[in-house]
């Protein structure tokens, strides 16, 4: 079997490069390790910036989106009890949608099948080859070993990868930030709390009122990472969240039986350089952000759209896309990689953390209530940046 280029991993990534590039006349081939039930049933992120609508959209995958996802102007920041709002339009003129990365796969994967894309799953031990000669992949499946000869091989197979693996030691290096403790979030069947989203530090640790549609809530509570779901029964977490949030809201929640539950570590990540010989990283192949500032999906997608226009303008015969390619993804990666960091530094409780590190937290939270320039500052990130 032959290709142009050969992604490796279907979740969001592969699925939007793969989209892109077939409506643009090149050829992919998508390899898959979990079934397609599988990819879908992963509850993720929840906030797109207008460069993943746009991308979406220009993709033929965003019909649902329009019709079905929720434009927020701004988020509330509380902070033992006080709130206020960080409005987006009025600080940056930009603004997020609210619309699920479940959906964005559904949608993702509809318009594969409706361009007749090739997409293969339950493929197992996927393994790259001669990256930087002729490249090609092989995968083994319940009929035997098969093999895919390609241009280029595309990893958008997530931070538990094999694509990343591929790339030399001696070529890669490795950032990392591991933060003392993890996500413990709910999907429910209720209303949200609130209209928009509310990032609540507390002296029990963080809390997130985050949504999918009018009944359907996302809630998330800081927990040590030694937790376990099994820990956490709903009524246990509905109390600790309730006690996180300012009084108002807490009297406001509506509760019920979670549909979802799981427990996400937080961590910050860099894999540098994104490109070895003709292979080219996307996603959380290459990084990963701490989901504070609802940046993974959106960088994943930033990469794609700098991938992309570079592999179209190769086939043209322009190589500069591709030669900068790393470079130009890993400079707004930093910035993602900063803004992430600086939130959930401000609005974590760190086992350990001296009073002094405590009053900082509350004077940067202060600061954001007190000055529209440092509203704007956070507004311009959160939303996201240009590409
Ligand atoms: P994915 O989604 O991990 O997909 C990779 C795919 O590759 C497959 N795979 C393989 N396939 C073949 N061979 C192998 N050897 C393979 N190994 C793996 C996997 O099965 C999978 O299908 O990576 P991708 O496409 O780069 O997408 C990245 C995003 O999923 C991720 O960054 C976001 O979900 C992060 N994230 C958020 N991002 C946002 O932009 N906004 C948010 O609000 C947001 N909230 C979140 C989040 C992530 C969370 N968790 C669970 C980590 C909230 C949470 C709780
Ligand atoms: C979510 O709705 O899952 C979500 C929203 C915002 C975040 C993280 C997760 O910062």
């Amino acid at each position: 079997m032959r290709t142009q280029v050969a992604i490796i991993g279907g979740g969001p990534s592969g699925l939007l490069l793969s989209q892109l590039l077939n409506r643009a006349g090149i050829s992919t081939v998508v390899l898959e390790r979990k079934s397609r039930d599988y990819v879908l049933a992963r509850i993720r992120a929840g906030v797109l910036e207008t460069g993943l609508v746009n991308l979406l959209r220009e993709a033929g995958a965003g019909a649902r989106m329009d019709r079905e996802g929720h434009l927020h102007d701004g988020c509330h920041l509380a902070q033992n009890g006080r709130m206020f709002r960080v409005d987006f339009k009025e600080a940056c003129g930009k603004q997020v949608m609210v619309y699920g990365q479940t959906e964005v796969t559904r949608d993702l994967y509809d318009a594969q099948d409706a361009i007749g894309a090739t997409v293969i799953h339950d493929a197992e031990d996927v393994a790259l080859h001669d990256l930087t000669g002729s490249p090609y992949v092989t995968w083994t499946d319940a009929t035997g070993t098969h093999r895919l000869d390609c241009d280029f091989v595309a990893g958008c197979d997530g931070f538990h990868g094999v694509s990343r693996q591929a790339i030399p030691d001696t070529v890669r290096t490795e950032f990392e930030k591991v933060y003392p403790f993890g996500w413990l979030g709910i999907l429910s069947r209720t209303p949200p709390v609130e209209d928009e989203l509310i990032y609540a530090a507390h002296d029990r640790g963080f809390a997130l009122a985050s949504m999918r549609n009018p009944q359907l809530s996302r809630y998330y509570i800081q927990v040590p990472l030694t937790d376990k779901v099994e820990d956490w029964s709903d009524e246990a977490f509905w109390t600790e969240f309730r006690a996180r949030m300012p009084e108002d809201v807490a009297a406001r929640l509506v509760t019920g039986p979670s549909i979802e539950k799981s427990i996400a570590p937080l961590r910050s990540f860099v894999s540098e350089p994104m490109r070895w010989g003709k292979l080219f990283l996307c996603g959380d192949a290459a990084h990963i952000v701490p989901p504070t500032g609802a940046k993974g999906l959106n960088l994943a997608a930033s990469d794609v759209h700098y991938l992309y226009e570079g592999l179209t303008a190769h086939y043209r015969g322009d190589d500069r896309g591709i030669d900068a390619y790393s470079q130009r993804a890993l400079a707004r990666i930093w910035q993602a990689m900063r803004f992430s960091w600086s939130l959930t530094t401000m609005m974590h409780r760190f086992p350990g953390a001296t009073d002094y590190e405590r009053r900082m937290q509350d004077a940067d939270l202060a600061l954001l209530e007190r000055s529209a320039t440092a509203r704007a500052l956070l507004a311009e990130n959160y939303t996201g940046l240009p590409y």
